[in-house]
């Protein structure tokens, strides 16, 4: 077990505790972590650099286990520092920042041209209904508001932790005409919206097979919104792929603490709680995924993500 510094553990600490959250966030201040735990290193060889670096992104990847845009932020950071040829402990620090630079330069780039192609979807004056607290969404949402078309959002709460009032609040301290609601709400809600009004999601992880993994209730609204007609669009970098998926291996559902439903010393002593943090909306449900490669139907995504990790056969 290699020690890691203090960068990481408390990077890790935050994820634990949800005071970073989003699929986005975890990842980036990930990636920050790792470089400036990089840059304190105290290795004096090629080989116990990276040694070091293999222990702080073991580590860093099990903060949240329903996460691949972490896990591959972090995987190509090290692939890149291993397959470099420097042996210079002081040139291999330089390299880690600069990945790290090109990291936040890609993802913001690729943020805001899904900001433009979601905001393209919306229709002027139309509703969209959203879920839990995606910085993705909220970019395209802010996108088409200065675009002029003046959406009005229906925020759930997304329980337990609320991470829909932190939508909500963002999008009305934005101007937007905002609405917060109880999960429990959902049918209501798409019963009332007109045929072009839309529901936009973020993911936290897409599959071999096009699922959408994103925050529980993603799915039951998903369910919903193809019964109500509504079209249904998950705003994601395709990094939220996880390649993994296509040799059979599926996701893990982030298991989390039943204090978050019901603190202990409330709860009745010998009650059961589940509280799974994500949920799988099979891809029939979902209309189409809001890329920096465009706005794909999930039937098409995969064989783009096939070229996107450089899997696609020779010849
Ligand atoms: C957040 C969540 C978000 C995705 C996408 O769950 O499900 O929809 O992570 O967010 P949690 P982003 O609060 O449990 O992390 O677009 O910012 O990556």
């Amino acid at each position: 077990m290699v020690a890691v510094l203090k960068p990481v553990l408390k990077t890790y600490a935050e994820i634990k505790a949800l005071r970073i959250q989003g699929a986005e966030a975890v990842a980036a201040k990930s990636v920050n972590a790792l470089a400036q735990e990089m840059l304190a290193s105290q290795a004096k060889t090629r080989k116990g650099f990276v040694k070091e670096m293999r222990g702080a992104v073991a580590f860093l990847k099990t903060s949240r286990p329903t996460e691949p845009a972490l896990r591959n932020a972090l995987r190509f950071m090290l692939l890149r520092t291993m397959e470099s040829r420097e042996t210079d402990v002081v040139a291999l620090k330089q390299l880690v920042e600069q990945e790290a630079r090109e990291y936040h330069e890609n993802a913001l780039r690729t943020k805001m041209k899904i900001a433009e192609y979601g905001a393209r979807l919306i229709p002027k004056g139309a509703s969209v209904l959203i879920h839990c607290h995606s910085s993705t969404v909220m970019r395209a949402l802010k996108k088409a508001q200065d675009d002029g078309k003046k959406p009005h959002v229906f925020c759930t709460e997304s329980r337990p932790l609320y991470q829909g009032r932190i939508s909500a609040k963002e999008l009305s301290d934005y101007g937007i005409d905002t609405t917060l609601a109880v999960d429990s709400a959902v049918s209501t809600i798409l019963r009332k919206l007109s045929d072009d009004d839309l529901v936009f999601v973020g993911a936290d992880a897409i599959t071999a097979e096009g699922d959408l993994i994103n925050k529980i209730g993603t799915c039951n609204i998903a369910t919903l919104a193809k019964e109500h007609g509504k079209s249904f669009y998950s705003c994601t970098g395709t990094h939220k792929f996880d390649p993994l998926t296509l040799w059979g291996e599926s996701e893990k559902i982030e298991e989390r603490s039943p204090d978050e439903i019901w603190e202990k010393k409330k709860r009745p002593r010998k009650l059961h709680i589940m509280n799974p943090a994500f949920d799988v909306t099979p891809s029939s449900c979902v209309t189409a995924f809001v890329t920096e490669l465009g706005v794909i139907p999930p039937s098409s995504l995969i064989s783009l993500l096939w070229k996107r990790f450089g899997l696609e056969e020779e010849g």
